[in-house]
Parts: structure tokens; C-alpha cells; sequence
């Protein structure tokens, strides 16, 4: 067997029999690896979770997911696709922005207080969101391990007015999981996908990992992309594996997100009323 073949079934079989059992300290009550994927409205989530599906399997390609060229939003709801025993891949969503409008559900997914297999809804009101959070309290879910993926595709550059908000956004992304989310660089040979893994890094994202997607019109396997999602794999999973050198406490832990979480939903609450007025004085 040739060299380059042996080094993508062994990372392929590592993958596959990943369990939190094997971890420095066992699984500390956690047993699932949660892949979150989120990002801007056609960037190529849906085509993603497609494509690790396809190198993992090994066999033909087959749409799991949704994943049309369109103007308007393909997916909308937040749909669990498993992948092997442990490590299940959950489409979103695609966001227009990265303000707080959109973030604050995000932040919500994140840490674990929205079951997924439901459609994904915006709101600003802050009523209903601190109610959902309260229902989440009925069935807790302290088992995943949650790891934020930002699938971006290089075909749009990055504006400056939404480098300030996605850096923040991703600083707390890392607040919500002890992660930093690691970015999916899709469309890799459609633009310059050497300026947008700079400016990511510049953001403090640790791992930029850089594919082409397998697509419904283009699937025939080649070593380089197969190689490029399953390096996208094992990345996440040497994040987890560094991660879980450390004790974990999941029931604090998720005390502390859901305070963060009230605080920003009640910023945000307090923001837009403090906005509201401005204008209204505007108006009078
Ligand atoms: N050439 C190329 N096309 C891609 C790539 N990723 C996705 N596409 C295509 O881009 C289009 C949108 O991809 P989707 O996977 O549906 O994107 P999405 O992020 O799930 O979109 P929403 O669900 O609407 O947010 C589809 O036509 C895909 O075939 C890629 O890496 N390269
Ligand atoms: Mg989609």
C-alpha cells in the first residue's frame, strides 16, 4: 500500500474509534464530541457535513444535507448528523450578520441550552429568550463536549466593519465552550484563502483549515481533499484531546455560560432600548 493511502486510513480509523473513554482522564461525564457548525448564508455548512460524511464512509456520495446555490437561505433548521460512535456534526442556520441579533441564539446553541433537531429562530425579545432558557433547565444537558466551527467561504473577503464584530463574536464563542472555534476556510481556490487564514489568526483563532468541498457537480475523490477533511477532523480532536488533560467540572461550567449568556442577552435588551430612545428623540 502506497504511503500516502496508509497515512489517510489510519487517520480515518483514529477518527472513527475516537471515544472521550481513552482521554487522559477518562470522559469526566461527557459523552459526545458536538461539531456546531455556523457562519454566513451559503458559505457551505450544509455541503460540510457532505463532505465529512463521504471521506468517512468511504463509499459513495450521498447528500445528507441540503446544499443548493441560492440567494436566500437553504438551511433552517439545526439538524444532528452523526458521524462516528461519539462525534456528531450539527448543521445551522446561515447567519446574514455577526451582530448581537444573531449571536445571541448562537451563544445559546453553544452552550448547550437549545436541543438541536429544531428550527432555528431568531428573536431579540428578551423575554422569551431567558424562558427558553429556563426550559432548558427541565432536561440539562451537561454530556457534549461542544466545539464551535466558523465555515467561511474566501470567495467574499472579510469588510472592516465586520472584522470588529466577529472578533468578538469569537471571543465568545470560547467563552461559551473553553473552545476557540476553528475555521473552515471553504471555495479554498476561489479566492485568496491566504488573506482570510491571516486575518482569522489575527483574530486569535488558533486552527484555520483550508478544503474545497465536495459538491453535488464535483465529487470525484482526490487525496488532497480527502486529506483536507480529515485533517479538519483530527484538528477538532486534538483540541478535545488537550482539553480533557484537564479536570472538568460540566455542571459549573455550565453555570458560568448560562451567566454569561443572561448578562449579554441583558446588554443587548439594554442597548436597544438605550437605541430606541436616541431615535425617537431624533424623530421628535
Ligand atoms: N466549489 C465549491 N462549491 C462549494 C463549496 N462549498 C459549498 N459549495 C457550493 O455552494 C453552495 C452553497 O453551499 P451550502 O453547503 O448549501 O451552504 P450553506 O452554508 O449550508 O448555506 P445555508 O444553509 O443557506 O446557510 C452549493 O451550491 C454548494 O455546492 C466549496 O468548497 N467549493
Ligand atoms: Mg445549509
Amino acid at each position: 500500500m502506497a504511503g500516502y493511502q496508509r497515512t489517510v486510513d489510519h487517520v480515518r480509523d483514529y477518527i472513527q474509534h475516537f471515544s472521550l473513554d481513552n482521554c487522559a482522564l477518562g470522559s469526566q461525564g461527557y459523552n459526545r464530541v458536538l461539531l456546531q457548525l455556523f457562519g454566513y448564508m451559503g458559505h457551505g455548512k450544509s455541503s460540510l457535513i457532505n463532505s465529512c460524511k463521504y471521506v468517512l464512509d468511504d463509499g459513495e456520495y450521498y447528500i445528507y444535507a441540503n446544499a443548493l446555490a441560492s440567494h436566500t437561505s437553504v438551511t433552517f433548521n439545526r439538524t444532528a448528523y452523526p458521524l462516528t460512535d461519539t462525534i456528531t456534526i450539527v448543521d445551522n442556520r446561515g447567519c446574514s450578520t455577526f451582530n448581537a441579533y444573531e449571536t445571541g441564539e448562537i451563544y445559546a446553541q453553544l452552550g448547550n441550552f437549545i436541543p438541536v433537531n429544531q428550527r432555528v429562530e431568531w428573536t431579540n425579545n428578551y423575554e422569551q429568550m431567558t424562558d427558553r432558557l429556563e426550559d432548558s433547565e427541565m432536561d440539562p444537558n451537561f454530556t457534549d463536549v461542544t466545539i464551535p466551527v466558523f465555515v467561511y467561504s474566501v470567495k467574499k473577503g472579510l469588510a472592516e466593519g465586520e472584522k470588529k464584530e466577529t472578533k468578538e463574536f469569537i471571543d465568545n464563542c470560547r467563552k461559551m465552550t473553553g473552545f476557540y472555534p476553528i475555521v473552515v476556510l471553504t471555495h479554498k481556490t476561489c479566492g485568496d484563502f491566504l488573506q482570510a487564514e491571516k486575518e482569522f489568526l489575527l483574530m486569535g483563532v488558533e486552527k484555520v483549515i483550508k478544503i474545497e468541498n465536495y459538491t453535488k457537480e464535483d465529487h470525484g475523490r482526490t487525496q488532497g481533499r480527502h486529506k483536507e477533511i480529515l485533517n479538519f477532523l483530527y484538528s477538532v480532536l486534538e483540541d478535545v484531546n488537550f482539553q480533557m488533560k484537564y479536570k472538568k467540572n460540566p455542571r459549573k461550567e455550565r453555570v458560568q455560560r448560562k451567566k454569561f449568556l443572561l448578562n449579554f442577552l441583558h446588554e443587548r435588551e439594554v442597548n436597544q432600548r438605550l437605541e430606541k430612545m436616541q431615535m425617537q428623540n431624533i424623530t421628535n
